[in-house]
């Protein structure tokens, strides 16, 4: 396969650029080799600036849940950037997109636009600090709240994938937070009885797509929803990832449990930068202008990215859900059945259109079984799929998305070359 284009693209950028990325992951240093540029999408595949075509599983790390250039949402952005690209002002596109959350969330009734799922959640805890007049917050190993510093240790994604407890710049004990391992129903207990009167918040990703994906326990984030309420302490449900992909109503419609705080992103923005927090209105009376809790941004609720979120979250109907579920579900077979044949051990952990590869036996539940899973073994598989036209994201803590672009023939090919990379890593 030549990528010579992308290695010349790439030693370019690394001169003008940090690492030549715009963001760690995409850098490609956990599996190796230089990272592609992509150069156009369409549908389920992308292709390289060489040419190459890839059927693609990053799905730009989720939002593209209909998969690249969907006609309605591109004539949908057209028609609004031909009305002119940002005003600074209400409009209505960001009025019909909160409309469209509050009735498909019902522990949201109102919304603030933001633009990414960093900005999102470090709002939502301020909220939670104001609301409750408390500092503290508990969070989980291995999820990821974006890059705001009070997320930043033991944090899934880049941190996990580079394998930093924590980041540089980062006060130490200058953030109030408890982290406690995912799942773990006896450091739930414990963490409250001796916090809980502490507590503003607990944040939680209800399933975890930054170590791989981690489905919740059942009765985890029931546990945790009780305790919160009985501390008096806020539930911040991180659905950046899961809104509007794990089902209509995200994963709090899935498992039936209600945060306090929702954030939203992704999805939310049909490929464009964004991100969203709500909750009921008793809570988000305290936001500015309506409340003392300060928070604002230029191109918040820009009309393109609205126009684009609707016109995706439009067309998630019943069918789309099905779809997404009938293609992932075919994948994860595939991806079992053809491990088994080549002799490789691996866990699969899905909800939905999240499908999480782990390398070696037993359950990954948690941060500490997903970094003891042989993740060693994946940059070879990733290098080896790349070579068989499959991209997958280049780091094994991260998800593997589907889009209802993904036809069976897509994921029949992928289940192929699966096995080709399977036998090259048992080799
Ligand atoms: N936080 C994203 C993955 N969970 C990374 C996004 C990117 O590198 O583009």
């Amino acid at each position: 396969m030549d990528t010579s284009e992308s290695a010349r693209l790439f030693r370019e950028a690394s001169k003008v650029m940090v690492g030549g990325v715009s963001s760690p992951v995409r850098s490609f240093s956990s599996v190796g080799g230089n990272p592609l540029f992509i150069a156009r999408g369409e549908g389920s595949k992308i292709w390289d600036a060489d040419g190459n075509r890839y059927v693609d599983y990053v799905c730009s790390w989720g939002p593209l849940v209909l998969g690249h250039c969907d006609k309605d949402v591109v004539d949908a952005v057209l028609r609004e950037v031909r009305n002119g690209t940002s005003f600074g002002a209400p409009t209505v596109p960001e009025l019909e997109l909160a409309k469209r959350i509050a009735s498909a969330l019902p522990s949201v009734e109102k919304v603030r636009f933001v633009n990414s799922g960093t900005e999102a959640t470090m709002s939502a805890l301020r909220l939670a600090r104001a609301y409750t007049n408390r500092t503290t917050f508990l969070k989980f190993d291995g999820c990821y709240h974006g890059h705001a510093d009070p997320f930043l240790t033991q944090a899934g994604s880049g941190l996990a994938t580079f394998d930093l407890p924590s980041s540089a710049g980062v006060p130490a004990g200058g953030t109030s937070v408890i982290t406690i391992p995912y799942n773990d129903m006896e450091s739930l207990d414990e963490a409250f009885r001796e916090h809980g009167g502490e507590l503003a918040a607990a944040v939680v990703e209800p399933v975890a797509g930054n170590m791989g994906v981690v489905p919740p326990e059942p009765g985890f984030l029931e546990k945790l929803r009780g305790l919160c309420t009985e501390h008096g302490s806020l539930l911040i449900f991180d659905e950046v990832i899961t809104g509007f992909r794990v089902s209509p109503g995200g994963a709090q419609g899935l498992y039936g449990v209600r945060p306090d705080i929702t954030c939203l992103g992704k999805v939310i923005g049909g490929g464009f930068p964004v991100g969203a927090y709500g909750a009921r209105a008793e809570v988000m009376r305290l936001v500015s202008p309506e409340g003392p809790v300060y928070q604002a941004g230029t191109l918040a609720g820009n009309p393109v990215a609205m126009a684009a979120g609707l016109a995706t979250i439009s067309k998630l109907d019943g069918h789309a859900y099905s779809r997404l579920e009938e293609a992932s579900t075919a994948l994860e077979e595939g991806i079992i059945r053809g491990a088994a044949a080549c002799g490789v051990e691996v866990t699969v952990n899905r909800v939905g259109s999240m499908v999480g590869l782990f390398f070696g036996p037993g359950r990954v539940n948690d941060y500490s079984t997903a970094k003891a899973s042989a993740h060693g073994l994946y940059p070879r598989f990733h290098r080896k799929m790349l070579e068989e036209g499959v991209y997958l994201p280049p780091s094994p803590f991260e998800t593997i998305f589907l889009s209802t672009a993904h036809s069976d023939e897509d994921v029949d090919a992928t289940v192929a070359a699966m096995k080709h990379a399977f036998k090259g890593v048992s080799a």
